[in-house]
């Protein structure tokens, strides 16, 4: 058995987690789930996550399964895990580290999906209660954080990045992001990751396979 499972689909945020195991050079099988009804996906599945969510990621680790999910868990977990790869801050970058990985996993994913849906307000009061204020604000804060850096840490590629990345590269190619040369600039730089680069493939080869379905 490989060290780890990766609960995946191709069509899915899964990619993100496939991306993270390349980056730190992790065996792993992998269980494609198709989407449907809770009831048709694998039990083994359904018991390592309650949420049924794809990614779902299963550490197989000294006699114990240690189940991660939420991609940007599993992007730092496996920087912990793998120490080597070099993707773990070090301590006068932890801060930028841990703020932009929760600012995107939280109020930017939050604002992205919103917007998505259709879903604003333009009540201040509102404003205020909703973690991300509007897309607006939380697209202008991800701007100016990006700005004038190449990576979340300033000049070095970290797992923050595989995850930061992830979302700006969806954002921007599937224009749920406004197409601004800070945004399109570090798309393209975290793309050039080998890591990043093999795992696409991947997932493209399986759509490519699966047919229209995904
Ligand atoms: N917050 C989760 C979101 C996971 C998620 O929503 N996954 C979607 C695919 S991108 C999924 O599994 N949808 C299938 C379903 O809800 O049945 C993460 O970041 O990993």
């Amino acid at each position: 058995m490989a060290e780890y499972t990766l609960y995946t689909n191709p069509m899915s945020r899964g990619r993100i987690a496939r991306w993270a195991l390349h980056e730190v050079d992790a065996r792993y099988d992998q269980v494609i789930v198709e989407y449907g009804p809770r009831e048709s996906k694998p039990a083994a599945f359904l018991k390592a996550n309650p949420m049924a969510k794809v990614p779902t990621l299963v550490h197989h680790h000294a006699c114990h399964d240690h189940v991660v999910t939420e991609c940007a868990a599993i992007c730092h977990y496996l920087a912990e895990m793998h120490p080597d790869a070099g993707l773990l801050p070090e301590a006068h970058e932890k801060a930028d580290y841990f703020r932009y990985l929760f600012f995107v996993a939280g109020p930017f994913e939050q604002a992205s999906i919103s917007q998505r849906m259709g879903w604003s307000s333009d009540d201040p009061q509102a404003q205020r209660m909703l973690g991300f204020g509007s897309f607006e604000l939380a697209v202008d804060a991800l701007e100016t954080m990006l700005a004038g850096r190449d990576y979340v840490c300033g000049g070095r590629f970290t797992a923050a990045d595989i995850y930061v990345g992830a979302q700006v590269i969806w954002g921007v190619d599937f224009d749920t992001l406004p197409r601004r040369d800070t945004f399109v600039a570090y798309a393209e730089r975290v793309k050039q990751r080998v890591a990043y680069r093999i795992a696409d493939t991947i997932d493209e080869e399986l759509i490519a396979e699966r047919g229209p379905q995904g």
